[in-house]
């Protein structure tokens, strides 16, 4: 409206130097002279966010005015890390952006490295939900993500004499330039109260829900880039506020706390990330975040919608929601609720809409992971949805009973509330019930799925299960991790992979060429090295790079079972003093990884990891043949210099319990070798990488499963196996810990008495195939060889072609899907 639009920006140093120049002066009120890194930072990422703000316009526009349908990608967790590198490399900026802060004697990695990480997930199910918002983007999928704007991330973590210890997180300390408040997009959640029947003549009486709490929910969005900056979408994080900043009678008349409680009350909705990832907790607390985001989330969907197209009937053609995993599985309520009580629509209509718009991922197969509420705690927080969920139930056992002719057994497994321990509502089984999809995150995750915690569910519903097997983004896992690496493969085989990452397959036969095998295995060392320097800086610990660094980073669990790894270690470290004479191949053993603050076990590996590791340090017997070092505070900044820097990857779950892995798959693509079980994505990365490429050992998941029926118990296997027995001993005899010589006694008496997670099991296979790899290693052009396989053949495992099966089998949304 007589606006002009502004005029395209030139991407060239001498205008971007002079743009942050122009930011750092007017926008942050510093002089160049008195400006610190953290002034040039944000200067920066200012520029680089007008170049965003661009796309970002084109892009919502676009969709506006196609009417092409939306993905809406509900999830509690967010686990992006920083974004002004990934911003710059999808917007092609690396290199002038590069030469602008050089000529104000600036370097761009220092620069970046300020910028804090955005923890707003725990481990996996999060960090695959910034790959796919950024694959997305990428592949021209018209997305928004959906989340909690949580105040405080994930824990830091630090070590304090060996064990973990837990401190707050606070990312948006110094504001956090990436986000938008937007104040026009704010709607009310109801909490509790009651429900009453309205009845007006000649029409059918209505249920409305009359909640006693209410609170705000506040959008906060953030751009997301795609490759070559052609697409922007946006995630959305809800953050809660109260409507009455503060009780303004009460603080009168003295009660200066009192006037507050209402707004801390809505404002700790919002306030921090649950930190467990394996247990559910169970509390009111988390219960609340799931529903106000996704209450959010769904007002939102619907209004806009609404303005868009006028009518809700046709929400399913335009709107694809997917849930990722059960944390925001009342939404099949909430919707419910909406069509039904709000919209007017009766219940079969509004049946068909919630199913035709819902997709669930799963991503666990663990019994103590799966979500369940009490029902009254779920009664007195959400009694409308409480209600709705009865009647779903009441119509899917019907469905059961008389189409299918289920029995009692099979009606109760599929029940929506579990009556054995007490009434809980089953989030799996509403998610289940309520989406017309629902996929497991790997080939064996999805097979499993149908066989155990959804068999009756996949019996009544025999089409909705579908696999689709995760990936990683190649921008952030390659292009911005490893720039050494990906300027090789440029030069060698052209910049066509950079647009599609299948293309790494050209690099395929290079792995028999000595001068690029030569390059490949410099870039590494490299890697090493910068790796070497952190692990030196921070803990003082000095690394030998021609050893191998054989790397395990993810959450500290027993079915990861980084205690079968650190066993090896001390395996190892006895051996090596038995017979120094042996030509043993040089290895650093590294570990990081956060434990659930109340998860015992986990923290106890993390104790003795640490033990093991000063023990071991210390001993020059072993010099420079074992190290053992364990990183403190892993996250996806750390993670983005260790993938790089790995010649061995451990991949090793007991099979039948890792969904699916992502780690597995940025270690391959920065070409590392695998070690590790056939479980998750390792089995389909078999298959694409080739036998000779990966180093598969142990249990397969069946195997697994008939042990634990047989009542499996290590104690025949430690007696038989001198290895094992020894580094048991070892710890038992509390050489590791002099200063408490019983911490680790549940942790070995568990391998003896029942050996849950197959350690013992899995020992001796453990062990060979390390003793392999070690042979391997000392042939440097075998090794290389089979890393420059895992490159080149990795590159299926990409986000891009997750999001692409998504949009084609799911959402029948994105490029080529709108008719
Ligand atoms: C569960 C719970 C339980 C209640 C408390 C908070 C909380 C938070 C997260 C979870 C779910 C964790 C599930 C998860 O992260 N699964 C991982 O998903 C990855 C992506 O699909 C997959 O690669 C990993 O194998 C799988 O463990």
């Amino acid at each position: 409206r007589g606006a002009t639009v502004p005029e395209p920006r030139q991407n060239d140093p001498d205008t971007l130097a002079r743009q942050i120049l122009e930011k750092l002066t007017y926008s942050i009120c510093k002089h160049p002279e008195q400006a610190r890194k953290y002034d040039w930072l944000r200067a920066t990422t200012l520029v680089v966010r007008d170049r965003i703000i661009d796309h970002w316009f084109a892009s919502a526009n676009k969709t506006r005015d196609t009417g092409d349908k939306r993905v809406y990608y509900l999830s509690m967790e967010f686990l992006i890390g920083r974004l002004l590198r990934d911003a710059i490399n999808n917007l092609q900026l690396t290199g002038p952006i590069q030469e602008a802060l050089k000529r104000y004697n600036v370097d761009v990695e220092l620069v970046e490295m300020l910028e804090p990480d955005a923890a707003l997930g725990n481990g996996g199910l999060g960090r695959l939900a910034a790959c796919f918002m950024e694959s997305m983007a990428s592949t021209g999928v018209p997305g928004i993500g959906y989340g909690i704007r949580y105040v405080h991330g994930f824990f830091r973590q630090e070590i304090a004499e060996g064990a973990q210890v837990e401190l707050p997180e606070t990312w948006l300390m110094h504001g956090n330039p990436w986000e938008f408040e937007r104040r026009d997009s704010t709607y009310e959640i109801g909490f509790g109260g009651k429900v009453v029947t309205q009845s007006e003549p000649g029409k059918p009486p209505r249920q409305v829900w009359r909640p006693t709490e209410r609170v705000l929910a506040v959008a906060f969005d953030t751009p997301i880039v795609g490759w070559r900056g052609e697409q922007v979408n946006t995630l959305r994080l809800w953050s809660a506020q109260a409507i009455d900043p503060i009780l303004l009678d009460a603080f009168n008349s003295g009660d200066h706390i009192g006037a507050l409680v209402e707004s801390n009350k809505a404002e700790a909705i919002t306030r921090v990330l649950y930190p467990a990832d394996s247990h559910q907790a169970g509390q009111e607390l988390r219960l609340r975040q799931e529903y106000f985001f996704s209450a959010a989330s769904l007002q939102d969907i619907i209004r806009r919608h609404v303005q868009e197209h006028g009518t809700l009937d046709t929400l399913a053609d335009k709107v694809a929601i997917q849930l990722n995993d059960t944390h925001p599985a009342v939404s099949v309520a909430e919707l419910m609720r909406l069509l039904v009580d709000v919209h007017g629509y009766e219940w079969d209509r509004a049946w068909q809409i919630t199913r035709a718009t819902f997709g669930y991922t799963n991503h666990t197969l663990l019994p103590e992971a799966l979500e369940h509420w009490p029902v009254n705690l779920f009664e007195r927080l959400l009694p409308r949805q409480m209600q709705i969920i009865y009647q779903i139930n009441a119509g899917i056992i019907r469905e059961a009973s008389q189409d299918k002719g289920f029995d009692d057994t099979q009606i109760a497994a599929i029940s929506l509330i579990d009556e054995g321990h007490g009434r809980r509502v089953r989030m799996g089984q509403l998610a289940f019930v309520g989406s017309h999809a629902i996929n497991g995150v790997s080939a064996l995750h999805t097979e499993l799925m149908k066989q155990t915690v959804f068999r009756n569910l996949h019996e009544l519903y025999p089409e909705r299960i579908q696999n689709k097997t995760n990936g990683v983004t190649p921008r952030r896992w390659l292009m911005e991790c490893n720039p050494g690496l990906t300027k090789l493969l440029t030069e060698a085989i052209g910049p066509a992979f950079l647009d599609d990452i299948e293309k790494l397959k050209d690099a395929d036969k290079l792995a028999d060429d000595a001068g690029f095998r030569e390059k490949f295995a410099a870039v590494k060392r490299a890697n090493k090295m910068r790796l070497a320097d952190l692990i030196s800086d921070r803990l003082a610990i000095t690394l030998n790079p021609d050893a191998i660094f054989d790397i395990q980073v993810k959450r500290i669990h027993e079915y990861k079972r980084q205690f079968l790894n650190i066993i090896e270690a001390i395996a190892l470290y006895n051996q090596i003093r038995a017979h120094p004479e042996r030509d043993w191949t040089p290895r650093v053993k590294i570990f990081a990884g956060k434990a659930a603050p109340s998860y015992v076990q986990a923290k106890e590996i993390i104790h003795l990891a640490n033990d093991v590791a000063r023990l071991i340090n210390g001993d020059p017997a072993v010099r420079d043949l074992l190290k053992v070092v364990f990183v403190p505070n892993y996250n996806v900044s750390l993670a983005e210099i260790i993938m790089p820097a790995a010649d061995l990857s451990e991949q090793i779950s007991t099979a039948g319990l890792e969904a699916s892995g992502t780690g597995n798959m940025k270690f391959a693509l920065n070409g590392a070798l695998t070690i590790g079980t056939l479980d998750g994505a390792n089995v389909e990365m078999l298959e694409h990488l080739g036998e000779e490429n990966i180093f598969i050992f142990g249990l397969k998941a069946d195997e697994v499963a008939q042990r634990r029926r047989n009542a499996h118990s290590g104690r025949s296997i430690i007696e038989r196996t001198p290895l094992l027995r020894e580094a048991l001993d070892a710890i038992s005899s509390g050489v590791f810990a002099p200063d408490n010589p019983a911490r680790y006694h549940n942790l070995v008496s568990n391998l003896y008495n029942n050996d849950w997670w197959m350690i013992c099991a899995d020992f001796d296979a453990y062990w060979k195939t390390q003793r392999q790899l070690d042979v391997l290693f000392l042939d440097q052009t075998a090794w290389h060889s089979k890393g420059v396989h895992n490159t080149a053949r990795i590159g299926w495992f990409s986000s891009d072609r997750s999001i692409r099966e998504y949009a084609k089998d799911i959402w029948q949304a994105g490029p080529g899907q709108n008719a």
